[in-house]
């Protein structure tokens, strides 16, 4: 073992000591670090002082990156995104999600890297899936196993928020025409470990498409609380330089938005994932 893992609960969240994202990985030292992401969903690297450049070939042994189509990016190395509270002010992530469920192949996983961070605050929580698929009852697994549900981009992304120039408003109607609502299964099986997780995202999932519509807006609603118990979270406190990889088939997130006016920046490298199964 080239690092050591240092687990932060049972259900979610590792440490990662002992590597130097600098430094070019040994295919060993890469599979290892796969096995802990699949063990644990979302590790975390402190002080990683890496270019953009450095960020994406890094996230890229992981899988083919994404550009996103709303959030604004490094111009020299488009496949990392910007959080920056002082360019964008966005709030949407203060909502328990999977990035990129509106896609008919959502996000394998993230490389997330605090650039800059408050004081205090800003914190950002994981919640595993699997943990909360294990944690309902048979009959509940049961009868949600087999189930769809629609995802679309433009609950989180609505026009009122994101057509307010003439520009912002034809980029969004481009996304809405490149992305009509997708269907995913409502539980979810990992490719590698074969583990069931809940497979859903508060911020793009609109209903579970084989009940009425009270039915699904009840059992959402009663999801949506049971996936995000404590004991199926972590909770990350930012340092600068800080990096957390998560594996985004089996995990939601949420950014707390508790720190402002303080400034808080982060760049993301998204992985693209497969159809969910
Ligand atoms: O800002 C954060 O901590 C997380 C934001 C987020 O949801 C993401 O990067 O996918
Ligand atoms: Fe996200």
């Amino acid at each position: 073992m080239t690092f050591t893992v240092r687990p932060l609960n049972p259900a979610i969240g590792a440490v990662i000591e002992g590597l130097d994202l600098r430094q070019p990985l040994s295919a060993s030292t890469q599979q290892q670090l796969e096995q802990a992401l699949f063990n644990h969903q979302v590790l975390f690297l402190r002080g990683q002082a890496i270019s953009p450049a450095q960020h994406a070939r890094f996230a890229q042994r992981f899988g083919e990156l994404h550009v996103h189509p709303i959030y604004p990016n490094v111009p020299e190395q488009p496949e990392i995104l910007i959080l920056d509270t002082a360019v964008t002010d966005v709030r949407d992530n203060a909502l328990w999600h999977t990035d990129l469920t509106f896609l008919p192949t959502p996000a394998l996983g993230a490389a997330l890297l605090a650039r800059q961070v408050p004081a205090y605050g800003g914190d950002t929580l994981w919640a595993s899936g699997t943990a909360a698929f294990d944690g309902l009852s048979a009959p509940l697994q049961r009868l949600l196993d087999g189930l769809s549900a629609t995802h679309d981009f433009s609950k989180s992304f609505p026009l009122a928020r994101f057509g307010n120039t003439p520009e912002a408003l034809e980029r969004w109607q481009a996304t809405r025409r490149r992305h009509p609502p997708v269907s995913h299964p409502l539980v979810r099986t990992h490719p590698v470990t074969g583990r069931k997780a809940l497979f859903i995202s508060e911020g793009f999932t609109l209903a579970i498409n084989e009940l009425q519509s009270h039915e699904s807006e009840a059992l959402l609603k009663l999801l949506y609380q049971h996936a995000t118990q404590p004991q199926y979270c972590v909770r990350w406190q930012w340092q600068a330089g800080d990096l957390a990889l998560w594996d985004n088939r089996v995990t939601q997130h949420y950014a707390v938005d508790d720190y402002r006016p303080q400034r808080r920046v982060m760049h993301r490298a998204t992985i693209l994932g497969d159809v969910p199964v």
